[in-house]
């Protein structure tokens, strides 16, 4: 009988497919399973939907592949042409910063986007620990929200001490797959025990230095939390290198893109060219300077080494 489901687990040779009706049923591929046009050292990953059979022997096999609508994946090296994709129709990202303790980089936050908008996946920016900030700070996070929400990233401040914004972020994620990413000690694990207490992650350092040393595996996993799926993708050091050509960059600031091919020159790089409709929008304050300084510094890196698909 063909049955349909979504990889919820994945070992590389073994897949937990969970059906439309709530059954896990453990899977396998068939040798020769490949996918046209990509080239990867793993045809079917978590958050895959996949059809499939059940055998004589009671074992599952995978015979259909869906469409993807995005997934993300890494470069085994730099050179490859082979990729490694870590999860497939991935619906939202967060991105958890904070401005203390530690203070996540506006840096880091556009490098993120950055690869959020290669791969094609909506990212909320989450200004986790709101009860620490004094004036000065939330000023700041205001400022902040203004700048990214009119560009299309939706904000949030939450508190896991005060609960703000919590049931927000609970709705946010009710029957869709969400991505938690951040630096580590942002609160990701602080946040979804909050959000779903019964799933008890373990909070603060001890956590940190554990998982350093057990980088083991490569594969993610999806969990249930408050009525969707939030994606798990151990290993972060490892999904280091994106690589982006030069050109590409431009189409992954939204407030930039826009601009493209309307300056005097069609090519612009939106750099130094005169006539170029992005520096006058820098100029007058319609863009943000430090995204687009950020713009520029990314452009300036030679190897663009973003690792922002985090969830401990
Ligand atoms: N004051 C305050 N501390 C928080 C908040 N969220 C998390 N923390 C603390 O920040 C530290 C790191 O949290 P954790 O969830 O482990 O961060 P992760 O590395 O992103 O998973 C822990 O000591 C938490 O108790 C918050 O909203 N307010
Ligand atoms: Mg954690
Ligand atoms: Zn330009």
């Amino acid at each position: 009988m063909n049955q349909e489901g979504t990889v919820i687990q994945s070992t590389g040779s073994w897949y937990e497919v969970l059906t439309h009706d709530g059954e896990v049923v453990n899977c396998r591929l068939r040798g020769q399973f490949r996918i046209k046009g990509i080239k990867t050292t793993n045809p079917v990953v978590v958050g895959d939907h996949v059809g499939f059979i059940i055998e004589e022997d009671g074992c599952g096999y995978i015979t259909e592949l869906k469409p993807r609508k995005n997934y993300i994946d890494r470069k085994s090296t730099k050179l490859s042409k082979i990729s490694h994709i870590i999860a497939a129709n991935l619906d939202q990202a967060f991105l958890v910063v904070t401005l203390k303790d530690p203070r996540t980089s506006l840096g880091f936050i556009d490098r993120f986007l950055v690869a959020a908008e290669g791969f094609r996946i909506p990212t909320t920016l989450i200004f986790n620990k709101y009860d620490l900030y004094e004036n000065e700070e939330k000023e700041e996070i205001t400022e902040l929200s203004r700048i990214y929400e009119r560009i299309g990233y939706p904000t949030l401040c939450t508190s896991t001490v005060t609960g703000e914004g919590i049931d927000t972020l609970r709705e946010l994620m009710a029957g869709k797959v969400s991505l938690f990413s951040g630096h580590s000690g942002v609160g990701k694990s602080a946040l979804i025990n909050r959000i779903d207490p019964s799933l008890n992650l373990k909070i603060g350092r001890i956590s940190e230095v554990h998982s350093k040393g057990m980088h083991t595996t490569t594969f993610a996993s999806m969990h249930r939390v408050a009525g969707g799926f939030i994606i798990d993708t151990p290993g972060v050091k490892e999904f280091g290198l994106i690589q982006y050509k030069p050109e590409e960059i431009r189409d992954y600031f939204p407030e930039i893109r826009q601009y493209n091919n309307q300056c005097r020159f069609s090519n612009c790089t939106h750099t130094h060219e005169p006539g170029c409709l992005v520096q006058e929008a820098v100029e007058n304050g319609e863009i943000a300077a430090h995204r687009y300084e950020n713009y520029l510094n990314i452009l300036n890196d030679n190897d663009m080494n973003i690792a922002p698909w985090e969830l401990k």
